[in-house]
């Protein structure tokens, strides 16, 4: 038995909405909400549940989502079929609105589950603005590459704009830390000419073959003269491979000095489990330990923080994580038996039995590490050079 106590002087809440889980991009899409099932299976069988306030958030209104998307698109894709019938197909708004593609595919609940998604992180915010939680955790969250007028990459509504504009009511800084394999693009985007919200992307950076192609290392928002919003983005791109103890020596040289720098009140985080190895989409080496040694990082500076979900395509180890990233945030990490308790549902979906399998375990054989020592040290230290522009 485990006994996992709520953690002293400080409060967690978990916003969930299951009727999320019940959605499908389709047979072959790579996204699969059910594995917010699987997480909220793990976090409940180990008893975590009883350490945090857990809400079933509302789905998120129209008004409130069109504090960042605008009317026309909003309005499509309420289109989206609500059930099984037909429904007039505007073939030009949906290559405009990049809807209806693999990608961003329309399917039945669309709305719904956008809007449900955007409800559990504008919980999240709200939670965090009215000093009732510390940490408040959003899994269903964290589409980072929605525009205000376009879907991508598997985002429709960028929850994690509309959560930080919530915040920027009532704290003067936000940082936005993304450590999902892809560039966080569109939340960078949005807040391209305030110097209010920095972003941190850490990503895999191919452009052309890989997606989205953006956040190279000198991309540091536009340097127009007078946009106070320069030199507020930060990315990391990196390249195959990279290991737990790479990662967590970047990420902590990294968000240690834009800490210091930038001194945030707030802090996003979005926790994309595709950065993860063995996962469909990503090409990391990173183990459960090495993602949530960022979550344990940011927990530590002591500053509110909302954790977002994201990307993540093999739902066994999204949902490790996210249970283990979650018991970091109530502080019960020690507590936990990495041995998978006997009566978790879908306990079978867990192959090893362990909440951290070793690499063999989830590769056989690891992806060849092709970054450099050399190269994330220049990188570090073109960070700090950023930073220089960067007074709070
Ligand atoms: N990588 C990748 C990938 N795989 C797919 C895909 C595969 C099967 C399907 F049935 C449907 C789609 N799409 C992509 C990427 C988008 C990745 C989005 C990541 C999202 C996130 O984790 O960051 C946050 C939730 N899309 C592309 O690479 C674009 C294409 C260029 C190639 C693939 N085809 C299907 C569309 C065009
Ligand atoms: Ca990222
Ligand atoms: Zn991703």
């Amino acid at each position: 038995t485990y006994n996992i106590t709520r953690p002293k002087g400080y409060n967690v809440s978990f916003h969930t909405n299951p009727e999320m889980e019940k959605h499908h991009f389709g047979q072959t899409h790579p996204m699969k909400p059910w594995r917010l099932t699987l997480t909220k299976s793990l976090v409940t069988s180990y008893g975590m549940s009883f350490a945090m306030d857990n809400y079933v958030a509302r789905a998120a209104t129209y008004e409130e989502l069109n504090m960042f998307h605008s009317n026309d698109y909003l309005d499509y894709l309420g289109t989206a079929p609500a059930e099984d019938t037909p429904r007039d197909v505007d073939t030009d708004k949906e290559v405009k609105y990049n809807l209806g593609g693999s990608d961003c595919p329309l399917f039945y609940g669309l709305y719904d589950y956008c809007s449900m998604s955007a409800g559990g992180s504008l919980d999240a915010a709200r939670k965090i603005c009215a000093k009732q939680s510390d940490i408040a955790v959003s899994w269903g969250g964290g589409l980072h590459h929605a525009k205000r007028s376009e879907a991508s990459g598997f985002c429709y509504i960028n929850d994690i704009v509309l959560a930080i504009l919530q915040l920027l009511r009532c704290f003067p800084r936000v940082l936005y830390i993304d450590i999902d394999v892809h560039h966080g693009d569109g939340v960078e985007e949005a807040f391209f000419s305030t110097d209010r919200v920095m972003t941190v992307s850490f990503h895999k950076y191919q452009p052309e073959v890989f997606f989205p192609g953006t956040g190279g290392l000198e991309d540091n928002g536009p340097k127009s003269e007078h946009n106070p919003g320069a030199h507020h983005a930060i990315n990391v791109p990196l390249n195959d491979g990279i290991t737990d103890e790479q990662y967590e020596w970047l990420f902590q040289s990294i968000i240690g000095q834009v800490n210091e720098r930038f001194r945030p009140s707030a802090i996003a985080l979005q926790c994309g489990a595709d950065s993860l190895a063995g996962d469909r989409l990503g090409r990391f080496n990173l183990q459960v330990q090495g993602h949530a040694a960022c979550v344990n990082f940011c927990k530590k500076l002591g500053i509110p923080m909302i954790i977002f979900g994201g990307g993540g395509y093999t739902p066994r180890n999204v949902a490790r994580a996210w249970a283990f990233e979650t018991a970091i945030a109530i502080d019960c990490q020690d507590k936990i038996d990495p041995v998978i308790p006997m009566h978790t549902p879908w306990r079978d979906h867990f192959h090893h039995e362990t909440l951290f399998p070793t690499l063999e375990q989830i590769l056989g054989e690891p992806r060849a590490n092709k970054n450099t020592q050399k190269r994330l040290q220049d990188m570090v230290q073109h960070v700090t050079e950023q930073l220089r522009f960067v007074n709070f």
